[in-house]
Protein backbone atom coordinates (compact mmCIF):
# COMPACT_ATOMS: atom_id res chain seq x y z
CA UNK A 1 0.00 0.00 0.00
CA UNK A 2 1.03 3.46 -0.52
CA UNK A 3 0.45 7.06 0.51
CA UNK A 4 -2.35 8.36 -2.21
CA UNK A 5 -4.53 11.41 -2.28
CA UNK A 6 -8.22 11.26 -3.38
CA UNK A 7 -11.04 13.54 -3.96
CA UNK A 8 -13.74 14.07 -1.25
CA UNK A 9 -17.15 16.01 -2.36
CA UNK A 10 -19.91 16.68 0.69
CA UNK A 11 -23.26 16.84 -1.71
CA UNK A 12 -25.82 19.15 -1.40
CA UNK A 13 -28.12 16.44 0.66
CA UNK A 14 -25.54 16.81 3.22
CA UNK A 15 -23.99 20.51 2.95
CA UNK A 16 -23.57 22.34 4.95
CA UNK A 17 -25.65 20.93 7.81
CA UNK A 18 -23.26 17.49 8.08
CA UNK A 19 -20.40 19.33 7.06
CA UNK A 20 -18.98 18.76 10.53
CA UNK A 21 -19.95 15.23 11.73
CA UNK A 22 -18.49 14.35 7.87
CA UNK A 23 -15.11 16.36 9.13
CA UNK A 24 -14.91 14.59 12.14
CA UNK A 25 -15.15 11.18 10.84
CA UNK A 26 -11.95 11.91 8.21
CA UNK A 27 -9.89 13.29 11.37
CA UNK A 28 -11.21 10.07 13.33
CA UNK A 29 -9.99 7.66 10.13
CA UNK A 30 -6.64 9.28 10.15
CA UNK A 31 -6.89 11.29 6.43
CA UNK A 32 -4.47 14.53 6.37
CA UNK A 33 -6.97 17.55 4.76
CA UNK A 34 -4.54 18.48 2.09
CA UNK A 35 -6.92 21.08 0.20
CA UNK A 36 -10.52 22.03 1.46
CA UNK A 37 -13.00 24.79 0.17
CA UNK A 38 -16.83 25.59 -0.97
CA UNK A 39 -17.26 25.55 -4.39
CA UNK A 40 -20.50 26.15 -6.38
CA UNK A 41 -19.91 23.71 -9.68
CA UNK A 42 -21.27 25.01 -12.80
CA UNK A 43 -23.18 22.71 -14.68
CA UNK A 44 -20.76 22.74 -17.53
CA UNK A 45 -17.77 21.51 -15.12
CA UNK A 46 -20.43 18.77 -13.48
CA UNK A 47 -20.86 17.29 -17.15
CA UNK A 48 -17.43 17.09 -17.11
CA UNK A 49 -16.80 15.71 -13.51
CA UNK A 50 -19.16 13.27 -14.42
CA UNK A 51 -18.51 12.13 -18.18
CA UNK A 52 -17.89 9.24 -17.25
CA UNK A 53 -21.67 8.64 -16.58
CA UNK A 54 -22.73 10.66 -19.86
CA UNK A 55 -25.90 8.97 -21.59
CA UNK A 56 -27.10 6.80 -18.00
CA UNK A 57 -30.58 7.19 -16.84
CA UNK A 58 -29.60 9.27 -14.16
CA UNK A 59 -26.74 11.98 -15.31
CA UNK A 60 -29.46 14.64 -16.07
CA UNK A 61 -30.71 14.60 -11.92
CA UNK A 62 -27.43 13.90 -10.88
CA UNK A 63 -25.57 16.57 -12.81
CA UNK A 64 -28.21 19.28 -12.36
CA UNK A 65 -28.24 18.07 -8.35
CA UNK A 66 -24.48 18.66 -7.97
CA UNK A 67 -24.41 22.19 -9.72
CA UNK A 68 -27.79 23.51 -7.73
CA UNK A 69 -25.82 24.87 -4.80
CA UNK A 70 -22.62 25.14 -2.90
CA UNK A 71 -21.03 21.86 -1.99
CA UNK A 72 -17.86 20.76 0.08
CA UNK A 73 -14.57 19.70 -1.61
CA UNK A 74 -11.24 18.05 0.52
CA UNK A 75 -8.14 16.41 -1.15
CA UNK A 76 -7.74 13.78 1.79
CA UNK A 77 -4.19 12.07 2.25
CA UNK A 78 -3.67 8.66 4.13
CA UNK A 79 -2.12 5.50 3.12
CA UNK A 80 -4.98 3.78 0.55
CA UNK A 81 -6.84 6.58 0.90
CA UNK A 82 -9.17 5.70 -2.31
CA UNK A 83 -10.19 2.48 -1.24
CA UNK A 84 -10.35 4.01 3.01
CA UNK A 85 -12.21 7.35 2.20
CA UNK A 86 -15.01 4.85 -0.27
CA UNK A 87 -15.04 3.19 3.02
CA UNK A 88 -16.19 5.55 5.34
CA UNK A 89 -18.85 6.69 2.42
CA UNK A 90 -20.13 3.04 2.38
CA UNK A 91 -22.26 2.08 -0.73
CA UNK A 92 -23.31 4.37 -3.28
CA UNK A 93 -27.43 3.65 -2.40
CA UNK A 94 -27.90 5.34 1.05
CA UNK A 95 -30.58 2.48 1.44
CA UNK A 96 -28.54 0.15 0.90
CA UNK A 97 -25.97 1.65 3.11
CA UNK A 98 -28.80 1.82 6.04
CA UNK A 99 -29.34 -1.47 5.43
CA UNK A 100 -25.89 -3.02 5.40
CA UNK A 101 -23.41 -0.41 6.56
CA UNK A 102 -24.99 1.41 9.21
CA UNK A 103 -22.16 3.56 10.53
CA UNK A 104 -21.05 4.88 6.65
CA UNK A 105 -21.47 8.75 5.81
CA UNK A 106 -23.82 7.93 3.35
CA UNK A 107 -26.21 5.80 5.92
CA UNK A 108 -26.07 8.31 8.23
CA UNK A 109 -26.94 11.84 6.10
CA UNK A 110 -27.53 10.38 2.29
CA UNK A 111 -31.44 10.74 1.24
CA UNK A 112 -31.61 7.89 -1.39
CA UNK A 113 -30.51 5.61 -4.13
CA UNK A 114 -29.34 9.06 -6.13
CA UNK A 115 -28.78 11.69 -3.38
CA UNK A 116 -25.76 10.39 -1.04
CA UNK A 117 -24.35 12.73 0.84
CA UNK A 118 -20.89 12.00 -0.78
CA UNK A 119 -18.16 11.30 -3.35
CA UNK A 120 -15.26 9.60 -3.60
CA UNK A 121 -12.84 8.85 -6.37
CA UNK A 122 -12.86 5.21 -7.18
CA UNK A 123 -9.00 4.99 -8.42
CA UNK A 124 -5.45 7.32 -7.77
CA UNK A 125 -6.32 7.92 -11.85
CA UNK A 126 -9.46 9.15 -11.32
CA UNK A 127 -8.36 11.00 -8.01
CA UNK A 128 -5.99 12.84 -10.01
CA UNK A 129 -8.10 13.82 -12.84
CA UNK A 130 -11.00 14.89 -10.22
CA UNK A 131 -8.47 16.81 -8.00
CA UNK A 132 -7.27 19.13 -11.41
CA UNK A 133 -11.19 19.79 -12.22
CA UNK A 134 -12.18 20.68 -8.66
CA UNK A 135 -8.69 22.57 -7.16
CA UNK A 136 -6.98 23.20 -10.78
O1 LIG B 1 -18.73 6.17 -7.25
P1 LIG B 1 -20.11 6.29 -6.67
O2 LIG B 1 -20.49 7.72 -6.34
O3 LIG B 1 -20.33 5.38 -5.50
O4 LIG B 1 -21.16 5.79 -7.77
P2 LIG B 1 -21.12 5.95 -9.36
O5 LIG B 1 -21.56 4.64 -9.94
O6 LIG B 1 -19.83 6.50 -9.84
O7 LIG B 1 -22.28 6.99 -9.64
C1 LIG B 1 -22.08 8.38 -9.45
C2 LIG B 1 -23.28 8.95 -8.72
O8 LIG B 1 -24.44 8.82 -9.55
C3 LIG B 1 -23.65 8.21 -7.43
O9 LIG B 1 -22.93 8.69 -6.33
C4 LIG B 1 -25.13 8.47 -7.32
C5 LIG B 1 -25.59 8.56 -8.76
N1 LIG B 1 -26.22 7.31 -9.21
C6 LIG B 1 -27.60 7.26 -9.35
O10 LIG B 1 -28.28 8.27 -9.10
N2 LIG B 1 -28.20 6.11 -9.77
C7 LIG B 1 -27.48 5.02 -10.02
N3 LIG B 1 -28.08 3.90 -10.43
C8 LIG B 1 -26.08 5.05 -9.89
C9 LIG B 1 -25.48 6.21 -9.48
MG1 LIG C 1 -17.98 6.83 -9.04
Amino acid sequence: MAIERTLALIKPDAYPQHKDAVLARIREAGFTVVQEKEVHLTREVTERFYEEHRGRSFYEDLTVWISSKPIYALVLEKEDAVKEWRNLLGPTNSEKARAEAPETIRALFGTDGSKNAGHGSDSVASAEREILIIFG
